[in-house]
Formats: structure tokens, C-alpha cells, sequence
């Protein structure tokens, strides 16, 4: 029983049902006792008052230019030294040609990161963007994690401010929410020592709203990190949120173990489908000032995926294409899936399917044609 006599779980839910903040202790309490169902009932109320009974999903694909990367990030199976083997860098023709294929498609979106090449220029990366900017300028480019925006800084000695003020002018759309991992040093130090830290992904995102870029937000889960590091990453995202209004969307991803080391050294295993919807819903109490939170489906399996729709996600990403990420990594979910197979998906949910653009613009199709529809509200 709480100091004022009543049960942490009783006032929890008085707070929700009344739209009112989650403190840091709330979130804890949730993490260490809340039974799954509650949480599932909790969550499902926040996303139906956000989001209705709407569904998201997108067209869009991936491309990661380059796996060659200066850091070694122990959880990640998608890297490749410079000298191995493994390692590959796309040419200029093959980005091209790649858009291409994204716009017969109908793609609305490329999602563009990749490795940190240890001889690479600032300009190679500006020039990707570019490039596909200017072949097809319809697809909106969420393009490069806060990473690697540090990374350009730490290149060129410029502000990141300036580089990001550059790239949107070269056809940059918005961020997507990669790198962000564990903002909490105790983990960050151990999974990934060298990258950009907490506040260098924080400030970078700060940057990029205030330049009128939207972004998103990610958060990876299952591996050494503590229920009290979750809520602080969580928290430290609202905090960000408040002042800023900049993010859509926060995607809860499940460490993948396979080709690991970090995988490799502590033995871990893939998060349960238990812990993957307790994640997904425990995101949704606690950001409160978030419009969405996504079940990226490549990254659970469209089994947890259609679930999580009804434990605080909204969106499930998009058709995606050509993804490397999770799949180096040991994901056995497809590469790629069809708009009929993810409006199908939703629709066995009991969701609406809402095909949207990258900003939550809904997408008008008609004989092969798509147009932009009326902005999906965002509360
Ligand atoms: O930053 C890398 C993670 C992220 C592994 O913004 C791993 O819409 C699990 O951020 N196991 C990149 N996770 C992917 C990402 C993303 C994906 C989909 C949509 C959006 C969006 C963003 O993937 C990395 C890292 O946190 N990651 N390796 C692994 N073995
Ligand atoms: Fe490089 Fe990104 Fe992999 Fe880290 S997560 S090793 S920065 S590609």
C-alpha cells in the first residue's frame, strides 16, 4: 500500500483513465509488478483514445549504403570491418536503381542508414541523399540516425545544426529513431562505448525539430539492461518531447541475439512475446506525449505484431524491402511484405488498416496513382 493507503496499481489506473502523467516510480512499479493484462487493458485505452481503432502502415523500403562501420557495437550482427569479406559498399548506379525500383513500386518512403565507413568523406553521404533526392523526388527520405549525424560532426568540426540544415536542404525529410539503445551510461558503456552519448542523440534530435524535421525514437530491450534503465530511457524521451513536440513515433526493438557478441558472451536469449507486449505497452503509459507507438513487424514477427495492436501499438512500419538489420541478426520473419498481406494482418487484429505517409499524411491510391490525403490528427 502506497504512504495515502492505496494500491500503486489502483492509483496507476486512476491516473490513465483520467489522461494524467505517469510518474518515474509509476513506471517502475509497472516494469516489477503490474500483471500483463493490466498493462494490455491500460495501453489499449491510451492508443484507442490517440489513434481510434485506426492501424498504420506504409510503402516503403530500406537501403543501407555501406555495412563497413568504425564502431563495434556489441549487439550488432549488421557491421563488417573494412578489410572483411563481409563488407560492401553500394555504387552510385546500384542507390539509383534501388530508388527506382521503391517508386514502380509506389513506395512513399526510404528509411537510409547504414555503417560508418572509416575512409568515407561527409560529402559520400551528403551525395546518397542527394542522389536519390534528385532521381526521385516524390519518396520522402528519413534518412541517417543521430549516430551518424555525430559522426559527420565529429568528421568535418562543424555543428551538427549546420549538417543537418544542409542535408534538408539536399532532400532530407525527417530522422528515423535508430542509435538510440540505452541512453542510461551503466548500459551505453558496455553495448556500445564509443558512439554518440545520450546527450549527443538527445541534442541531435533537439536540433533536427528545431529545424522543422520530425523523428522518431527507438529503444532496445532484452539484453543487460534493468527495468529502472527502460523507464529512464522512456522518461528521458518525454522530457525531450515536452519541449519540443518533434517526435511521431517511438518503436520498442527486441535485441536479436544471433552473430552477436554481446549475444555470444552473456548467452542471451530473444525476448519472450510476454516481454516484447509488456515493452510495447509500458512505452505507451509512460509517453504520454507520444502520438504512436509502433510494432515494426520485421523486428517481432507478425504473430507479436498483430498482438501488440492491441497492447498500445498503432503502426507496424511498412513493406519494408531489403532489410538487413535484424535479419544479420537472426530474425526469421520475411524481408518483405505485400500491402494486402499487412492490411490483412490488421484487419485480423480487429484494427481499421490506414495506409499513411512518413509525416501521417493518410495515402490516397487510385489506378496506380497515389496522392497525399487529409493529415491523420496526431493528439
Ligand atoms: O539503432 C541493431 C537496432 C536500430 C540489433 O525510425 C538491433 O521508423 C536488435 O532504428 N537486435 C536500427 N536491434 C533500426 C531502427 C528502426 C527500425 C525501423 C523503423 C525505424 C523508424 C527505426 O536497430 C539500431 C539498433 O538500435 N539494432 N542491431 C540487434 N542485433
Ligand atoms: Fe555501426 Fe550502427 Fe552497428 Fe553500431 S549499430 S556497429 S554504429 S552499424
Amino acid at each position: 500500500m502506497s504512504a495515502v493507503g492505496q494500491n500503486p496499481m489502483s492509483s496507476i489506473r486512476a491516473k490513465v483513465e483520467a489522461g494524467e502523467r505517469l510518474s518515474f516510480d509509476d513506471g517502475l512499479f509497472l516494469e516489477q509488478e503490474a500483471d500483463l493484462f493490466t498493462l494490455g487493458e491500460l495501453a489499449n485505452l491510451v492508443r484507442e483514445r490517440k489513434n481510434g481503432n485506426n492501424a498504420y502502415y506504409n510503402v516503403n523500403t530500406h537501403i543501407n549504403p555501406t555495412n563497413v562501420c568504425v564502431y563495434r557495437c556489441v549487439f550488432c550482427a549488421f557491421r563488417a570491418d573494412l578489410k572483411s569479406p563481409k563488407g560492401y559498399v553500394m555504387s552510385d548506379a546500384e542507390i539509383i536503381e534501388r530508388a527506382a525500383q521503391a517508386e514502380a513500386r509506389g513506395a512513399t518512403e526510404m528509411h537510409i542508414v547504414g555503417g560508418l565507413h572509416h575512409q568515407f568523406p561527409y560529402d559520400w553521404y551528403l551525395n546518397v541523399v542527394r542522389l536519390i533526392h534528385e532521381a526521385s523526388p516524390r519518396l520522402h527520405l528519413k534518412a541517417y540516425t543521430a549516430v551518424e549525424w555525430d559522426w559527420f560532426g565529429r568528421l568535418t568540426g562543424r555543428p551538427t545544426r549546420d549538417i543537418l540544415a544542409e542535408f534538408k536542404d539536399a532532400g532530407l525529410g525527417s530522422l528515423p529513431g535508430g542509435g538510440a539503445e540505452i541512453f542510461h551510461p551503466e548500459v551505453r558503456d558496455i553495448i556500445c562505448e564509443h558512439k554518440a552519448d545520450a546527450d549527443a542523440w538527445l541534442r541531435i534530435h533537439r536540433e533536427a525539430h528545431e529545424l522543422g524535421l520530425r523523428s522518431n525514437a527507438t529503444m532496445l530491450y532484452g539484453h543487460i539492461e534493468k527495468p529502472h534503465h527502460r523507464i529512464d530511457h522512456l522518461y528521458r524521451l518525454r522530457e525531450l518531447q515536452d519541449q519540443t513536440g518533434g517526435f511521431q513515433t517511438f518503436i520498442p526493438l527486441a535485441f536479436h541475439p544471433d552473430n552477436t557478441k554481446l549475444g555470444a558472451d552473456r548467452k542471451i536469449k530473444k525476448a519472450s512475446v510476454l516481454m516484447d507486449l509488456r515493452t510495447m505497452a509500458i512505452s505507451r503509459l509512460m509517453l504520454d506525449n507520444f502520438a504512436h507507438i509502433k510494432a515494426y513487424w520485421i523486428m517481432l514477427g507478425i504473430k507479436t505484431a498483430q498482438l501488440a495492436l492491441s497492447y498500445g501499438a498503432d503502426d507496424i512500419d511498412g513493406t519494408v524491402v531489403h532489410e538487413k538489420i535484424y535479419h544479420d541478426a537472426g530474425s526469421d520473419s520475411p524481408q518483405e511484405t505485400t500491402v494486402a498481406d499487412l492490411r490483412r494482418l490488421i484487419e485480423e487484429a480487429g484494427r481499421i488498416p490506414v495506409e499513411r505517409d512518413t509525416l501521417y499524411n493518410e495515402v490516397v491510391r487510385k489506378e496506380g496513382e497515389w496522392q497525399i490525403g487529409r493529415r491523420l490528427e496526431l493528439v
